[in-house]
């Protein structure tokens, strides 16, 4: 056992673990911001990121989309001087945090997988989206449309795409890791998040 473990540190982590490039496209082939990109395996994901954070400032939600793991620890600081009032009518989770200053005590658990629509009963104008995967494997594209997701250990998965405001997702691909290559993977969103 000890051996092993001793062998497979000598090996490079090139060796051991594939890599996923992924771009994210609108319709007329421009680079998609925010798109919230995953990877699901086969077996059990293991859990990795437990904590993230949803911040308030100058009354909007920073980010405006965080992929969290599910079971992940979300806190809702409000680094407002004015109260917020957040709440979810999601199905995957349906909660609020009565109107409130500072750092509530408890974080909020997200413990189903699912898209989380956050809205302030008293600023209409604040949203944001807490995207709630069952894999430890996602990632948010930049300016680019692109994003890598490094370390995937051999396997298959389904690699997803998520655009707020889309019409629909993207299919999702499966694909195959034998732990040792570079992936290079390509989505067309239906509509751009954001113009
Ligand atoms: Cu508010």
């Amino acid at each position: 056992m000890l051996r092993a473990l001793f062998l497979a540190a000598l090996l490079p982590a090139t060796l051991t673990a594939a890599t996923l490039d992924v771009q994210v496209r609108d319709a007329r082939g421009a680079a998609v911001r925010d798109a919230v990109v995953y990877a699901v395996p086969a077996g059990r994901a293991p859990l990795a990121r437990r904590t993230a954070v949803m911040d308030q400032k100058n009354r909007m939600f920073i980010p405006h989309v965080l992929p969290v793991q599910t079971g992940t620890a979300v806190s809702f600081p409000n680094s407002d001087d004015v109260r917020h009032h957040v709440y979810s009518f999601s199905p995957a989770k349906t909660f609020q945090l009565p109107l409130y200053k500072g750092t509530p005590a408890n974080p909020v658990v997200f413990d189903k997988a699912g898209v989380v629509t956050l809205g302030c009963n008293i600023h209409d104008s604040m949203s944001a989206f807490i995207v709630v995967v069952d894999t430890p494997f996602f990632e948010k594209t930049g300016a680019d449309g692109r994003v890598t997701l490094p370390d995937l250990d051999a396997g298959r998965y389904t690699v997803h795409v998520w655009v707020a405001d889309a019409r629909g997702e993207p299919r999702p691909v499966s694909v195959n890791l034998t732990g040792d290559q570079r992936v290079q993977l390509s989505f067309v969103a239906s509509a751009h998040a954001r113009s």
